[in-house]
C-alpha cells in the first residue's frame, strides 16, 4: 500500500510538472483532489480498514493529499506569473514613440482661440485669471452694480440653482466678470488680467447656445484712461486677426458695470462671400467695453479717487467663427468628428506671436 502511494505521488508530480496552462493544471487538480479524484478515492477506503491499518494509512494518505495540494499551488503561482509576463509583453505600449508621427484628435477652435488670446495678452503684460462656473449672486450680479430688477437677473435668462437653507441661490455665471470681481477683492492694483471661460444663459437658437465662451479683460491702476483701453483693443484685434492695421469705432452704449460704456466696431468688408477684418466699407460689432464704474470699485474695496480702470468683454465662439469662417455656432458643441477634423488644429502646435498664431 505504501508503495502504491509512492508511485501515485510520483505520477501526480509528473502530471503537475507537465501542466503548462492554468486549465491543464485545474484538470490535474480535479483528477486527484476532486470528489472523484484518485487521492480522494484512496481516502474513501480508510473507512473499511482495520484500526491498525488506518493508523498507518491515515497519516500517509493525509500526507499525500497535503503534498499534492502544495505542489498544485506552487505550480499555479509559476503559471500565473508566466501568464502575467506574457500579457505585459503583448500589451506593452512604447511611450517613447514620437507623438507627432501619430496624430490623433485635434484642438477645438474654441481652445485654439483661447490660446491665441492668452498669448496676445501675455505679451501685453496680462495674466490669465480663472474662477468657478457656479457663482454667488454677489460676485455675478450685485458687485457689478446690476440691480435686483435688472432683466439680466431674471429667471428666464439665468440658470439658478436650488436655494440653500438660508434661501441663497447660486447661479451658473452669466459672464466671466465675477472672476475680475474676485481678483479685485484678493489682489492690490496694478491689476492686468484676462478671464476666459465658460458662461451660461438660458438661450438656444442658431446664434445662441446655453453654454458659450467669453473673455473679459480688466486693467486697474492709478492713471488708467480711455486711451489705454483703445490702444489695448487695437493691439489685440490686430494681432488676433493677423492684419497690419485695424480701424475701430467706439459707439456710446450702456452697461451697469462701466461708465462711460462703449461698443467697439471694427472696420471690415464682406466681399467674395467671406468677411475681411481690418478695413473696408462695413462695420462689425466685436466687443463691449468701458471705464470700470466707480461703484464697482467701491464694491471691491478699492478707492475710486485713487484707482481707475477699464474693462472689456467679448464672445470667444463668435471670434472663432469670424476668424476661421464657421457659420453655425451649434456645430461647435455637437462633437461631430468630421467637423472636428475639418476645423480642428494640430495638437502641440501652440500659437505664439513670434512663430505665428494660427499658421
Ligand atoms: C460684452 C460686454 C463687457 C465688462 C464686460 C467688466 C467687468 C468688471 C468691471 C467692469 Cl469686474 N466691467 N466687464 C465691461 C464692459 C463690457 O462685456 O458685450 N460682452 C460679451
Amino acid at each position: 500500500m505504501q508503495e502504491q502511494i509512492a508511485s501515485l505521488k510520483a505520477e501526480i508530480s509528473a502530471q503537475i510538472a507537465a501542466a503548462d496552462t492554468i486549465t491543464a493544471l485545474e484538470d490535474v487538480r480535479v483528477a486527484t483532489l476532486g470528489k472523484k479524484g484518485s487521492v480522494s478515492g484512496l481516502m474513501k477506503n480508510l473507512g473499511g480498514m482495520s484500526p491498525d491499518e488506518r493508523k498507518v494509512m491515515g497519516p500517509a494518505l493525509n500526507g499525500l493529499k497535503t503534498e499534492v495540494a502544495n505542489e498544485l499551488a506552487a505550480r499555479k503561482d509559476v503559471l500565473e506569473s508566466a501568464e502575467l509576463e506574457a500579457r505585459l509583453a503583448e500589451e506593452r505600449v512604447d511611450v517613447t514613440l514620437p507623438v507627432l508621427d501619430h496624430p490623433q484628435g485635434s484642438i477645438h477652435p474654441v481652445s485654439q482661440v483661447m490660446d491665441e488670446i492668452a498669448e496676445i495678452f501675455a505679451n501685453l503684460g496680462f495674466d490669465v485669471a480663472e474662477g468657478p462656473d457656479i457663482e454667488s449672486d454677489f460676485h455675478n450680479f450685485t458687485a457689478l452694480n446690476i440691480p435686483e430688477e435688472h432683466p439680466a437677473r431674471q429667471d428666464h435668462d439665468t440658470f439658478y440653482l436650488k436655494p440653500d437653507a438660508d434661501g441663497n441661490r447660486k447661479v451658473l455665471r452669466t459672464h466671466t466678470s465675477p472672476v475680475q470681481i474676485r481678483t479685485m477683492l484678493s489682489k492690490q492694483p496694478p491689476i492686468r488680467i484676462i478671464a476666459p471661460g465658460r458662461t451660461y444663459r438660458s438661450d438656444s437658437d442658431a446664434t445662441h447656445t446655453p453654454m458659450f465662451h467669453q473673455v473679459e479683460g480688466l486693467v486697474i491702476d492709478k492713471d488708467t484712461h480711455l486711451g489705454h483701453l483703445k490702444g489695448t483693443l487695437e493691439a489685440f484685434l490686430k494681432a488676433f486677426f493677423e492684419v497690419d492695421a485695424v480701424t475701430l469705432r467706439l459707439r456710446p452704449s450702456y452697461f451697469p458695470f462701466t461708465e462711460p460704456s462703449m461698443e467697439v466696431d471694427v472696420q471690415c468688408s464682406f466681399e467674395g462671400g467671406s468677411v475681411k477684418i481690418g478695413d473696408g466699407n462695413d462695420w462689425l460689432e466685436i466687443l463691449g467695453s468701458g471705464m470700470v464704474n466707480p461703484r464697482v470699485l467701491e464694491n471691491c474695496d478699492l478707492d475710486p479717487t485713487v484707482y481707475q480702470g477699464f474693462a472689456f468683454g467679448c464672445g470667444i465662439d463668435r471670434l472663432a467663427m469670424l476668424k476661421y469662417g464657421m457659420n453655425d455656432l451649434r456645430a461647435f458643441f455637437d462633437g461631430d468628428l468630421r467637423w472636428l477634423r475639418h476645423y480642428g488644429f494640430r495638437a502641440l502646435d501652440l500659437p505664439t506671436l513670434a512663430g505665428g498664431l494660427s499658421r
